[in-house]
């Protein structure tokens, strides 16, 4: 029985610690992956940039709710730019696998930025928000410039 445990436990850290490239089946989910965190991010973060720029009305609990998703999804899509999903349905640029440093840097850029504007919206402070999400739209066109092709 303790063999058996200790054997489970062999095979389920190996599982672990096997590649990011290994989460997904083939390259094409991989992009498929990060392209669908990094677009529900988008959508949710411009309904900030929608108060922000007075497209719509003032909501603090709308912003709450959207700046957490921004936050969560920072997290998601950086896993998937595995080695090997370079090519195919994507604008990722070879840079991301060049300096890898630069573009984790980036990375954690974002979420740092997305983490802010949390603590913003929770403030209900509107100029706070505005600052925060002004810096968190930094960060995207940041990477995208560095990162995407047009
Ligand atoms: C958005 C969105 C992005 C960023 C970027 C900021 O709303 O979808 O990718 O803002 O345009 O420069």
């Amino acid at each position: 029985m303790k063999k058996l445990i200790l054997m489970l436990c062999a095979f389920f850290a190996a599982g672990a610690m096997t590649s990011a490239h290994a989460q997904f089946a083939k390259a094409e989910d991989a992009i498929k992956y990060r392209k669908s965190a990094l677009t529900v991010m988008g959508t949710h973060f411009s309904r900030i940039g929608a108060m922000v720029q007075g497209k719509v009305p003032f909501d603090a609990k709308a912003a709450v709710e959207n700046a957490e998703i921004v936050a969560n999804m920072s997290k998601l899509p950086w896993v998937a730019f595995g080695e090997g999903t370079d090519a195919g349905d994507t604008k990722a640029k070879p840079e991301i696998w060049k300096d890898g440093a630069k573009f984790k840097a980036a990375a954690e850029k974002l979420q740092a930025e997305s983490g802010k504007l949390v603590l913003a919206a929770q403030s209900g402070k509107e100029d706070a928000i505005k600052a925060a999400f002004s810096a968190t739209g930094g960060a995207c066109k940041a990477c995208h410039d560095d990162f995407r092709s047009k």
